[in-house]
């Protein structure tokens, strides 16, 4: 009989048939036992300069892959990855975090360790609030179980876990056990059946129906699904912020993100004027509602979300998104509604106009022309964020931002994520001057790694999302020659563009290059902000000034 793997061993194989081909992280000694048996496993491990990095290309890579995972050390490994985690949660984004830990033994005798910080609990008590479950694996003869336990909760709620190994445990023989059954959550069959019948007849009569899909589509895997139901039912779709790319954004009905009074205006008054609104997979955030300004009427509305369906003011339990959405397309017979037309994205007419100084609206409208089937575009938080929302990605899950619990800092690493992910895409990296300064080091990485993505760098010289609310010098920061970054970082293509062709210039030699990086430095004026940031700034300074 083959021996039983050990424990470390037995969570590789589990990551490995999950999907997880790639492990992010940082070493250190409480977790370099672990580090060695992912070495002698078929996954990879991928160095990043710092871990809360590491955390956001699992981020990015679980986003593309369906599940990403991370392998720190304790205490000042796992403590750097708390914000990104969150920001996970936040998402529902399914990320394993594997800290190690000092060895059982070592803990019964309760010493004054490097990296303690205070009780041995407390490091797992943190991640108990950011993640859906955790697991300290210091009892063998349970470990497999624990394991299971827990790389079932991520798949299942969509949301990091969290499990500490301590590093006398990791090749210790685990104990083979059958697995727990798991709990199945289905749907209600009649309040199914009603809530559908319901929706149909409401559609039936109305004359002007639309469809927002929001991120719980992606998180449900209901991609395909909601195209057949767009074409099958005739409707335009507008998608929420952060769940944009949730289908293809050339469909031709696709109207745009739709973001109340933040969003593009034209995807508002088609949203709006409609007299019935099927809300799929919506998280009702002040993102995503353009900061409370969506007028969004529930006497006209479906709502179904992951576990329930509203209609009207009315609500079926137990009823789950994944049921609702085909059993919909099966009851609702062919619509005699003619198809309806999208609205196109951006455009930069005449681009480039020789010696114009280059302006945020051209371009994204230059970058949406450029924009290949081949390219997965990453967003950090910023003005890149709010003009990027125009931006019409070809292919669904192509647009990566931590959109609603925006984290300044996210781009570059989850565009890490992506790159080894997907290594038949091409990154596509927005990012301003300031996100860049906190996490920009990734770009070493892909350097390293040697991929080809784009990083188009949106210097308007500090932090221009704060002072269009309230500013002062703490808006300032350190001028970076970033176009210069390969000098340092390795093997790193660099431009700097101040006009319009020099611009074209870069973007067709970033465009040409297949081996290495690009970074592409734009310099805006910090007065020319996009009209979305505009809107938003106006907004949230009203509420900073109370
Ligand atoms: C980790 C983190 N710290 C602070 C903030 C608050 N914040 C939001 S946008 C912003 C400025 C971003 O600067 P930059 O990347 O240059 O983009 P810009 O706003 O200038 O377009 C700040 C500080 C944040 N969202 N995340
Ligand atoms: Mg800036």
């Amino acid at each position: 009989m083959a021996a039983a793997p050990t424990i470390g061993e037995y969570l590789l194989d589990k990551l490995y048939a999950a999907g997880v081909a790639h492990v992010f992280g940082v070493p250190g000694d409480y977790v370099l036992k672990f580090y060695d048996q992912i070495v002698k496993s078929p996954i990879q491990h991928v160095g990043t300069t710092r871990e809360d990095t590491a955390a956001f290309a699992a981020d990015g890579y679980a986003r593309c892959r369906g599940l990403g995972a991370l392998a720190v050390t304790y205490g000042v490994g796992a403590l750097n990855v708390v914000n990104a985690v969150a920001g996970a949660h936040a998402e529902s984004s399914p990320v394993v975090v594997i800290s190690g830990a000092p060895g059982v033994r070592e803990q019964r005798e309760d010493p004054l360790i490097h990296h303690r910080f205070g009780p041995f609990t407390f490091q797992r008590e943190i991640f108990d609030r950011i993640t859906c479950a955790t697991a300290v694996l210091d009892d063998p003869p349970i470990a497999f179980r624990q394991i299971d336990r827990v790389l079932a909760a991520a798949q299942h709620h969509r949301r990091p876990v969290y499990l500490e190994l301590p590093r006398d445990v990791v090749d210790v023989a685990g104990y083979p056990m059958p697995g727990e059954a798991p709990v199945a959550s289905s749907s209600d069959p009649a309040a199914l059946d009603e809530a559908v019948l319901e929706t149909v007849s409401l559609l039936e009569s109305s004359k002007a129906p639309a469809l927002i899909a929001g991120v719980e589509i992606h998180r449900s895997g209901l991609q395909d699904t909601l195209v057949q139901l767009v074409d099958h039912l005739r409707l335009p779709i507008a998608a929420t912020l952060s769940g944009k790319s949730v289908i293809g954004e050339r469909h031709p009905a696709y109207l745009g993100v739709y973001e109340g009074a933040m969003g593009p205006q034209a995807a508002r008054e088609r949203i709006e004027a409609a007299d019935l609104l099927l809300l799929l997979g919506v998280a009702l955030n002040d993102v995503d509602l353009g900061v409370y300004t969506a007028q969004l009427d529930p006497k006209h509305m479906v709502r179904a979300s992951q576990g329930e369906v509203m209609i009207r003011h009315h609500r079926y339990p137990r009823v789950r998104l994944r049921d609702f959405v085909p059993l919909l397309i099966k009851k609702c017979g062919p619509q005699g509604r003619s198809r309806p037309a999208g609205i196109p994205g951006p455009t930069a007419a005449g681009f480039p106009k020789t010696g114009e100084p280059m302006q945020i609206g051209r371009l994204i409208g230059r970058l949406n022309e450029g924009l290949t089937p081949d390219m997965v575009v990453v967003c950090d938080v910023g003005d890149c964020l709010f003009a990027a929302v125009e931006l019409r990605v070809h292919e669904r899950t192509e647009f990566l931002a931590s959109a609603f619990y925006t984290t300044m800092g996210f781009g570059m690493p989850a565009a890490l994520g992506a790159a080894v992910a997907r290594p038949d895409r091409r990154p596509l990296v927005l990012v301003g001057d300031g996100a860049f300064q906190m996490t920009g080091t990734e770009l070493s990485t892909l350097a390293r790694i040697g991929s080809n993505a784009i990083v188009i760098v949106f210097n308007n010289k500090g932090y221009s999302t704060e002072r269009f609310i309230l500013d002062g010098p703490f808006n300032d920061i350190a001028p970076w020659r970033f176009h210069a970054i390969g000098k340092l970082f390795g093997d790193i293509a660099g431009y700097e563009a101040a006009t319009e062709d020099a611009f074209e210039d870069a973007w067709r030699r970033a465009l040409a290059t297949r081996d290495r990086p690009s970074l592409i430095e734009v310099h805006l004026s910090p007065s020319d902000p996009s009209p979305a940031m505009k809107r938003l700034a106006q907004n949230l300074r009203e509420k900073v000034e109370g």
